[in-house]
């Protein structure tokens, strides 16, 4: 039972007046009208689309928030294993749409707001992205969230509240200029919790003694404190009840204000200064996606969160009042790639020097708690932090960590005796000038499981860079969860009206809980009536999107044409260099016709946005390329319709739902064995769209589901990257033909001052080509030919689509979050009948 806080005789007062959330079109408008006159102080004079949004939200909130606590009450008199997710990142996009939808009151909303004289698509426009995140990391964390909710699982996410998400991205002249992106001004969609916060310790000193029963114990004194302060989001499932949370953590001085005696003194400044300085470790999320710049402040908002999230991990657990050594019953933490790994340290800090523990005995219990996804091998994105920057900043986690290695290289020193070359590969010291701390094989070695996020990549993984810890903790400890996205947002919200046309040939929207029902509409892949209904979808998404670049870039695009799209973070290993060098090349092409040739050119448009690391130097020269060519491709009055070359501004989750909708061609085209996973490749073929791509991440999976004659695949293999490097670095390097005559036009000065892109034809013909784009060319070039044949054939190409869709059932989170929770976490739904 659940101690309740009101006595026995008051609560029948509570129980007549406990909230009802409205569940109908009156009492919706009447909570917006309620909201609008006392919570935002407004009127009918005054309500404008952005008071409406506010109004709308908070009425959901509202509702969201009764069933919180109704699922928080459950989860606590279940009284069973809860997971806890750790990210630095949760890219959430917007809220308001996926509320009402996951509750299942839109049209409702539609209607309340229409009869107060609101359109609902320009309400839910009003709203701001939650862009806590860099990308496709980010992203799953969020699906994962809606799954987790959806599926009924106790779980919790944990995360940092940055006052600058992500930040926009503006283009000017072809550049990229960062706006910040200040989102808290108003965020209907948090509680700030006054009441829940967390002091935190940096710096100081450790101390040894020995207690009163003779027993050695560190103490860690002095340095500051910095206050964490929890705001909770909360996490509505679809179709059901349930409603998890989402926390949150923000940083404020520790002392309150400000130094009031400084104030006083005429010391303004500094008054000030402390609780600036605390401020700063939430304000701002690391815009690297897949790098690694090892930043102290970076080093503070990990430990800042982590030990806030601990603390409040092991306050439940001890509200229960059970023995230690039933903590892992209790609790699963999944550390979202490296970023969390000192959560592993913090935990063995607070059972032995705070709980007074044994070491062994601790450490039996950390290392069944926590399971390692890792989601990258790119040597640049694994973390590692120099032992000097530990020592001031955490020295006691610097000791306990010294502590872990050296039992760690003991076992294995009686496991393979004299093999110091072993002990030296898998130290987590490396043993470099400075030495460095080595997150990754931290995180191996105080976890029961390690996964990769994609059969490809947990293959490398294991044969790769953790190579040697497969041999020495088995390979049972080495497994693959491949990722997966919510189709609640990535169909039903993104795409309606393809969502409902499925609904209505498989029985309603039942298969957005069970993404296999798709198998259901693979019959009519050949169905006349059917096929029409889809184009006309497909087609409207794609007027959607023209009108989309119209406004944003003034470019006027034909939607009957193909769509080729590639979205997501500009990166030399995701290759948008070699998707603008094959616009070129088809442009050359094109422009060597005669105009009685060009009649059978099939008309493209091709599509890139993507945020650049803003001190990623050659990735944003890629985004100055394609606007360069864009601007001469779209202006040549030979070219017309035939192609046309767009790059959208500051592509975020919100863009991206219109964005994908509209694909006929997306592309995925990563050296082989660099991109994980990938998960919008899955989002587009999901919507109906096609993939070129290279055999790579899901990319794989996907082409065993969907059938290699429904996707374009080509380039080399990830088995020959290797040798294909080496051959670069001593053999002969030739430029690919088709290539060579690219680069020419760059240097002709055909896009603008040649100088600019030197750097980016350098990279390949001048320094080693690492990403294999000559290697790669010709075979992109020739399967770009097969995609423009194919849609050609569009009665084929609408069986392909079809066919794809009703075999991507595979790829919902919900599967990927249910093999976590078998396999890794060990945890069970909870009953919502109660
Ligand atoms: C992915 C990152 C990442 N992998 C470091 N690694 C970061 C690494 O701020 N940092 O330091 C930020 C992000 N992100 C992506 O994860 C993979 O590249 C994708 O292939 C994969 O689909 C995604 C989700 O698993
Ligand atoms: P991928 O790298 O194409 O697999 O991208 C994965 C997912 O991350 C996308 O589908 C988007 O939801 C999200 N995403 C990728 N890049 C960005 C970005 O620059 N801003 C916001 N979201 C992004």
């Amino acid at each position: 039972s659940v101690e309740a806080s009101i006595p026995e005789p008051q609560r029948a007062a509570w129980k007549k007046f406990a909230t009802q959330p409205f569940s109908n079109v009156e009492d919706f408008e009447r909570d917006v009208v309620r909201h609008v006159e006392t919570t935002l102080a407004r009127s009918i004079f005054n309500c404008d689309e952005t008071a409406a949004y506010a109004a709308a939200s908070l009425a959901f909130r509202d509702r969201l928030i009764t069933e919180w606590n109704r699922t928080q009450q459950r989860q606590t008199i279940v009284d069973g294993k809860r997971v806890y997710y750790l990210s630095l990142e949760f890219l959430m996009g917007r809220a308001l749409d996926n509320a009402m939808l996951n509750v299942g009151l839109k049209g409702v909303a539609k209607e309340g707001l229409s009869d107060l004289g609101f359109r609902i698509e320009d309400v839910i426009e009003q709203e701001h992205d939650a862009a806590l995140g860099n990308g496709g990391l980010g992203r799953l964390a969020a699906c994962f969230l809606d799954s987790l909710a959806s599926l009924n699982y106790p779980a919790w996410g944990y995360g940092l509240r940055y006052r600058y998400g992500i930040f926009k991205q503006e283009i000017i002249d072809g550049y990229q200029v960062e706006v910040p992106d200040y989102w808290l001004d108003f965020n209907p969609w948090e509680f700030p919790r006054h009441d829940i916060v967390v002091d935190i310790q940096f710096h100081g000193t450790t101390k040894k003694y020995q207690d009163e029963n003779g027993k050695q114990v560190t103490v860690w004194e002095g340095g500051e404190i910095v206050r964490a302060v929890a705001y909770d989001v909360p996490i509505p499932g679809f179709d059901t009840p349930s409603t998890n949370n989402l926390r949150l953590w923000s940083s404020k001085a520790a002392s309150g204000e400000f130094d009031f005696q400084k104030f006083n003194s005429g010391d303004y400044e500094s008054s000030v200064a402390d609780q600036q300085r605390a401020e700063t470790i939430s304000a701002v999320l690391y815009p690297n996606d897949n790098l690694d710049r090892g930043k102290e402040l970076r080093l503070k908002q990990q430990y800042f969160w982590v030990a806030a999230s601990l603390y409040d991990i092991v306050r439940r657990f001890k509200k229960t009042k059970r023995a230690w050594n039933q903590f892992s019953d209790q609790v699963a933490i999944q550390l979202n790639d490296t970023h969390p790994t000192l959560a592993i340290v913090e935990l063995q800090r607070i059972l032995v020097d705070l709980e007074g523990l044994e070491w062994d005995e601790a450490w039996a219990i950390v290392s069944k708690t926590f399971g390692y996804t890792n989601h990258t091998v790119l040597p640049e994105a694994l973390e590692k932090w120099s032992v000097p920057l530990f020592q001031s900043l955490l020295p006691r986690h610097l000791q306990i960590i010294y502590e872990i290695n050296l039992y760690f290289l003991q076992s294995v020193e009686r496991k393979f005796p004299n093999d110091r070359e072993l002990l030296a590969r898998i130290s987590v010291i490396e043993e470099s000038q400075p030495k460095m701390i080595r997150m990754a094989y931290l995180a191996i070695v105080g976890s029961h499981k390690v996964n990769g996020v994609a059969e490809l990549h947990s293959d490398l993984i294991r044969s790769t860079i953790f190579k040697d810890f497969v041999k020495i903790f088995g390979p049972d400890k080495f497994t693959n969860v491949t990722n997966g996205i919510t189709p609640r947002r990535w169909l039903h919200q993104a795409n309606p009206r393809l969502s409902e046309l499925i609904a209505s040939k498989t029985g309603g929207l039942g298969y957005l809980k069970d993404l296999t029902v798709l198998g259901e509409i693979e019959k009519y892949a050949d169905d006349k009536e059917f096929k029409k209904e889809w184009q006309e979808i497909k087609y409207a998404n794609k007027v959607r999107l023209a009108k989309h670049i119209k406004a944003t870039t003034g470019v006027t695009v034909n939607p009957s044409a193909l769509f080729d799209i590639q979205v997501k973070r500009i990166h030399e290993y995701k290759r948008q260099q070699m998707n603008i060098f094959g616009v070129i090349h088809r442009y050359l092409t094109i422009k060597s016709m005669t105009p009685e040739e060009r009649k059978a050119v099939a008309p493209r448009v091709s599509v890139f946005g993507g945020k650049a690391a803003p001190g990623y130097w050659m990735a944003k020269t890629i985004i100055h390329l394609i606007n360069s060519v864009g601007k001469v491709i779209n202006s040549d009055p030979e070219i017309g319709d035939l192609l046309k070359v767009i790059f959208l501004e500051d592509y975020n989750v919100s863009k991206a739902e219109i964005i994908i909708p509209a694909s006929d061609v997306s592309e995925h085209i990563s050296t082989a064995g660099t991109e994980a996973s990938g998960t919008s490749n899955m989002k587009f073929v999901l919507n109906g769209g096609l993939i070129i791509g290279t055999c790579d991440g899901a990319n794989i999976e996907i082409t065993r589901e969907i059938g290699e004659n429904n996707i374009f695949l080509f380039g080399n293999l990830a088995e020959d990257v290797e040798d294909l490097r080496h051959a670069h670095n001593y053999g002969e390097h030739t430029l690919d033909p088709d290539l060579a005559r690219v680069f020419e036009a760059i240097k002709d000065g055909m896009f603008g001052d040649a100088g600019a892109f030197g750097a980016l034809t350098g990279a390949i013909e001048d320094h080693g080509d690492y990403y294999l784009v000559s290697d790669d060319f010709h075979s992109y070039v020739q399967t770009q030919a097969l995609v423009d044949e194919a849609y050609r054939n569009q009665d084929e190409w609408l069986t392909k689509c079809i066919t794809s869709v009703a075999r991507m059932g595979f790829f919902s989170s919900d599967r990927c979050i249910n093999e976590y929770a078998e396999s890794i976490w060990n945890i069970e739904p909870l009953d919502t009948s109660t």
